[in-house]
């Protein structure tokens, strides 16, 4: 079984359920007359905005952006890619980007300011999680789920070599699962 290869949960089934909702909750009251249009990075932020929107009772637009700058490692390379655009204009929108973790920051860093230079309203970060020891370039979102320690984390969407994003809770695996792969 896939949670076999897991040695701890961080955050359990029931606690993301309560923050996602807190979070939703807050966040829909914010842009209640806003429309806003929530993008998603690709992929690991998939699951949770999956929920979070359905938590948010109010008119909203969503789309998606995907980046790429871990390969199939634990490790960062430093140099952030978009893999596919959005699919709309954003110019004039009240945006919310939603991401499933801040970790160096280059990833947030290189998508806002691309994202802002396209001329919208305003902009929003929401992250599910956030590894503040590992920052290398300053990002501080407006809603933040958790604050984490130094742990290369799977599930609820995170993976490890595209593995483990279907688990429904945050983990830590086994230390002899991480390998680079590539
Ligand atoms: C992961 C994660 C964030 C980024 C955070 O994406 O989803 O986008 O890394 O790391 P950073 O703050 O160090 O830049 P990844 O490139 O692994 O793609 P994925 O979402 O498809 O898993
Ligand atoms: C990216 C990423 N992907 C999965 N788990 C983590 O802890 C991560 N940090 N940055």
């Amino acid at each position: 079984m896939l949670a076999g290869d897991v040695a701890q949960v961080l955050i359990s089934e029931e606690q993301l359920k309560a923050k996602v909702k807190e979070l939703g909750t807050r966040i829909a009251r914010d842009y209640a007359d806003k429309n806003p249009l929530v993008i998603s990075v690709l992929k690991g932020a998939t699951v949770f905005v999956a929920d979070l929107i359905r938590q948010m009772d109010i008119p909203l637009g969503i789309d998606f952006i995907a980046t790429s700058s871990y390969g199939n490692s634990d490790a960062s390379s430093g140099v952030v890619r978009i893999v596919m655009d959005l699919a709309s204009s954003i110019r004039g929108r009240h945006v919310l980007l939603v991401e499933d973790i801040v970790d160096t920051g280059h990833t947030l860093n290189y998508l806002l300011g691309i994202l802002r230079s396209r001329e919208p309203a305003s902009i929003r970060l929401c992250v599910l999680l956030d590894k503040p020891e590992r920052r290398e370039v300053s990002i501080i979102a407006d809603y933040v789920g958790f604050s984490i320690p130094d742990y290369f984390v799977v599930g609820y969407g995170l993976d490890y070599a595209q593995k483990y994003r279907n688990l429904p809770f945050v983990g830590v695996l086994k230390p002899e699962l991480y390998r680079l792969l590539d």
